[in-house]
């Protein structure tokens, strides 16, 4: 069985919110995502759902990426993917939320920022069904496309891979990164460990 899962494909990770995480193209990944969910039985949604009082939040870009001393929450981030904003919706061309088969919301508590969405902790003890779920349902392959590759995309494959134990593919044509040396060394670390990462949906072929 094989699941599609739709990774943060929100506007706040496109140019359509330059104030927020603004992905480069972002906002044109529907119509691949939407042709993977096809090759599917099952597609899941992940969104972050952050609070504006979170405590990475910081005023401005520039301020970005330092670190934190908190477990779950590593580094400050611009304000992003807060509830009821444009920023939390989910970018063109993709079905309503509920036309999904399962959807997760991460990152809720304020002092907990967790880049892949089967765990709401970064620590990895405290999971949010996501991997439960998949396994309920007989799931063995996932695709995985979504906003950013060099981020939550990476992440969630990588806990599909080693804590899940799914046969990960990563379709790059479904997804985007936010900055390119990031990306081409989370694309490394996902093929190191045995995630197939293809440029092309035709490359599927589990
Ligand atoms: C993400 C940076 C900060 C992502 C989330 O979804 O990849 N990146 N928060």
């Amino acid at each position: 069985m094989i699941a599609s899962i739709d990774v943060d494909p929100q506007k706040t990770f496109t140019p359509i919110c330059p104030g927020e995480l603004p992905v480069s193209g972002g906002d044109k990944i529907g119509p691949a995502l939407n042709a993977q969910a096809d090759l599917a039985s099952f597609r899941v949604l992940t969104k972050d759902a952050h609070p504006a009082n979170a405590v990475w939040v910081v005023d401005s870009h520039d301020k970005m990426l330092a670190p934190l001393g908190y477990p779950n929450t590593d580094l400050t981030w611009v304000s992003h993917a807060v509830p009821g904003t444009e920023g939390f919706e989910t970018v063109p061309d993709l079905p309503a939320v509920t036309d999904y088969d399962h959807v997760i919301w991460k990152g809720v508590e304020p002092d907990l920022h967790p880049y892949g969405a089967c765990f709401h902790d970064i620590q990895e003890k405290l999971s949010t069904g996501l991997i439960e779920w998949l396994k309920a349902k007989g799931v063995k392959t996932v695709l995985v496309g979504g906003l950013a590759t060099d981020y939550c995309v990476k992440t969630t494959a990588l806990q599909l891979k080693q804590q899940g134990g799914f046969d990960v593919w990563v379709n790059l044509e479904a997804s985007r990164g936010i900055a390119e040396d990031t990306t081409l060394s989370a694309c490394a670390e996902m093929q190191d460990a045995g995630i197939h990462v293809i440029e092309k949906l035709e490359q599927f072929n589990a």
